[in-house]
């Protein structure tokens, strides 16, 4: 907070902000109002343009948000795209050999090559099976077969560049009546999703992922949830409070299951905290520099007051003793198809302390969390990035070793800028855990033409810190 004023300030003394202090990083929403008049005397001085200043504050804080938004980028400098542009993917080319199922059977391993199948096309994925962004082990569950029903699930494959891709290792054809037996069923793992607000701004369809109009933020200071931005990896998973269950573990040996009941007899807190997406705000870094993955504008952020059990409670009637571990695992209930659940840690330090307040929610804004912002229990770890506050809880477990879930260990992590997809190491850079302060002006948008009223205009933004 304190270093976004700076900023601002340092400018121009018309310059009011109306903030709160809070707790636990909320989204304090700020308006204000530029002096045009004292904007107009000074403008030998181009730093005081407003835009300039906006542009100010923009830089520092993406340049302070720059590390973390490396796994934005994507593979597309390891493999080139684009070169398939005008090919109809996986459709059958006669200039290529045909292949039986039996004989791509065989093609499951690195001896004798790796092969998989998409609509007509057979590919030969074995050089790229290391390099895929979700790891090999994904990858290699289609090792020999067709890749369709994977990317039932993870539909967010199912787009030009990487279907480009694909196609750039295209080594033949599969037979008419097989093309037909391996295609994916109708039995679309997304066909039970919640219905949701029409206002939200849909950036991925499969799974969901979706923000609220900028200018929405500001009007409240808690986000109402059907407006509170959506980001899922997989399918939203349906889940029966009579059957719900949360295991607590300690590594491999299980040592207690909650039902939400149990839970409820822990004392109730409730906090403030915002959650925000290491992703918000990458439409912007796009323009400095080409990126990949969702383009989120400002609106990946949301606050809520949280209600539940304080995880620390929980920990210590198992005994848990701070120096003994050095982490505190979440698994969601929403599962991929090598039945993989999503999941990420915290250090243990936090999950003890009684002061981080890190929460095993069941409220949202003094409701039940809905089924998109993780019914029935939820993880709310103040402060901290919103891809380690677990939705749809189903396991926590103390261990030695960090969450070896794919989004702690090869995504959701901080890179210098000299990094890119040619020479990164995943397992040499840290998991972000905490987020810098950022703020962004929500209104006016971008090229929004705006009245000036007594040489003033209206600004209005957030502040999470
Ligand atoms: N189980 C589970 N928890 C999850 C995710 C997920 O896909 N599955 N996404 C994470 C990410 S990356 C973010 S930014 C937040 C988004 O929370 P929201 O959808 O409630 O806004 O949830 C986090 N928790
Ligand atoms: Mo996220």
């Amino acid at each position: 907070m304190a270093f976004h004023l700076k900023t601002l300030c340092k400018h121009g003394r018309s310059y009011t902000l109306k903030s709160r202090i809070l707790l636990h990083r909320p989204a304090t929403a700020f308006s204000s109002y530029y002096n045009e008049k004292e904007q107009s005397s000074q403008n030998e001085n181009s730093n005081n343009d407003p835009f300039r200043r906006y542009a100010a504050t923009a830089a520092v804080t993406l340049s302070a948000l720059g590390l973390y938004f490396f796994h934005a980028l994507d593979i597309e400098k390891v493999y080139a795209f684009g070169k398939h542009k005008n090919v109809e993917y996986g459709a059958l080319r006669e200039d290529l050999k045909t292949y039986t199922m039996e004989e791509i059977g065989r093609h499951d391993n690195k001896r004798t090559g790796i092969w998989i199948v998409y609509k007509h096309g057979v590919y030969d994925i074995t050089d790229f099976v290391e390099k895929h962004p979700g790891g090999s082990d994904k990858i290699m569950m289609a090792a020999g077969a067709s890749i369709e029903p994977f990317w039932t699930i993870f539909a967010n494959h199912n787009k030009d560049d990487i279907l480009s891709l694909l196609e750039s290792m295209r080594i033949g054809n599969i037979s008419e009546s097989d093309a037909k037996s391996h295609s994916a069923d109708d039995n679309d793992p997304y066909r039970n999703e919640p219905q949701r607000h029409k206002a939200l701004k849909i950036n991925g369809q499969k799974p969901f992922c979706a923000e609220p109009p900028a200018s929405l933020l500001v009007e409240s200071f808690y986000t109402p949830a059907e407006l509170f931005y959506v980001r899922h990896h997989l399918p939203v998973p349906e889940i029966d409070l009579k059957t719900y269950e949360l295991e607590l573990a300690v590594e491999e040996n299980t040592q207690k299951v909650l039902k939400l009941e149990d839970i409820k007899k822990y004392p109730k807190y409730t906090i403030t905290s915002a959650v925000m997406c290491a992703g918000n705000r990458r439409s912007e870094m796009a323009k400095a520099k080409p990126l990949k993955g969702l383009s989120w504008g400002v609106g990946a952020v949301g606050n809520a007051s949280w209600s539940g059990a304080r995880l620390c409670d929980v920990l210590n009637d198992l005994g848990i003793k701070e120096d003994d571990y050095n982490h505190v695992q979440f698994e969601g209930l929403d599962l991929d198809p090598s039945g993989t659940y999503y999941g990420a840690s915290i250090p243990i330090s936090r999950a003890l302390d009684p002061r981080a307040d890190v929460l095993l929610a069941y409220e949202m804004n003094g409701q039940p969390i809905s089924r998109d912002h993780g019914f029935p229990i939820r993880a709310i770890v103040p402060g901290v990035v919103g891809a380690r506050n677990v939705k749809w809880l189903g396991k926590v477990i103390i261990s030695k070793e960090e969450s070896p879930s794919q989004w702690q260990q090869r995504d959701y992590k901080g890179f210098s800028p000299s990094t890119d997809w040619n020479n990164v190491d995943f397992s040499k850079s840290p998991a972000i855990q905490e987020l810098p302060v950022i703020s962004a002006i929500c209104s006016p948008e971008p090229m929004d033409k705006v009245p000036v009223k007594d040489n003033k205009i209206s600004v209005k933004g957030i502040t999470i810190f």
